[in-house]
């Protein structure tokens, strides 16, 4: 049985993969080419420079160190703005009924994110107090697909992987997960997200049956 739910955060408990797109979106227009939603997709989940590494690919371009260091910063601080003016109304609709269900039926919460701005998130939208744990980018040091950030959470809940679900958003995201050997939400579109073991579009209306395998 299920006794812990851990919760990827841009794009599943708050919509800000819209931010990290529009900051990318940003740089590359800046740089001088085109960035789609559909490019973004390789993006979500995907570490920092990683991202940066991704983004320059699809513009043909290539810097040293230390420029894309000086890139990277740039456009987390565009996503730090847009972020900081964040409130509770951004958490995805049906998200906090979900996880007060979870909780009422003893069920832990972590939440598995690779962010490094993730307190920040929290922090505005009001939603710290509902995490037993909380793992994100300044305690992982590999980013999704690999599955460290959902092993630590698990661990910090007391619990082994196969007692976990995950819930994400992101198609490394789900990877991870199953390098993690645990189960897996798509939350998203189902086309993307094929790969998960069930896929939902949000959070509303879902009751604790979705945990039943
Ligand atoms: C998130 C996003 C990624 C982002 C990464 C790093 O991961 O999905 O797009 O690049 O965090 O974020 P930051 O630049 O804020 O450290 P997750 O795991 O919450 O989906
Ligand atoms: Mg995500």
């Amino acid at each position: 049985t299920i006794k812990g739910c851990i919760f990827d955060l841009d794009g599943v408990v708050v919509d800000t993969a819209k931010y990290h797109y529009l900051a990318w979106k940003r740089l590359a227009n800046e740089l001088g080419f085109e960035f789609t939603e559909k490019d973004n997709e390789r993006l979500k989940g995907v570490s920092r420079m990683k991202s940066l590494e991704i983004l320059l690919e699809i513009g043909n371009m290539n810097f040293d160190e230390e420029i894309k260091e000086k890139l990277a910063e740039k456009k987390n601080n565009w996503y730090v703005e847009y972020i900081s003016k964040m409130d509770e109304s951004e958490i995805l609709p049906g998200v906090k009924e979900f996880i007060t269900n979870l909780k009422k039926n003893g069920i832990k919460i972590a939440l598995g994110s690779v962010s490094k701005n993730a307190g920040i998130i929290l922090e505005n939208t009001n939603l710290k107090k509902y995490f037993d744990a909380i793992i994100d980018g300044n305690k992982v040091t590999k980013a999704k697909p690999d599955p460290e950030v959902f092993l630590k959470a698990a661990e910090e809940l007391g619990l082994e992987p196969y007692e976990c679900i995950v819930f994400e958003d992101a198609v490394a995201g789900i990877e991870a997960a199953k390098n993690a050997n645990m189960r897996v939400i798509g939350v998203g579109s189902d086309e993307i997200l094929k790969d998960s073991d069930k896929v939902i579009s949000g959070f509303e209306g879902i009751d604790l049956s979705i945990l039943e395998f």
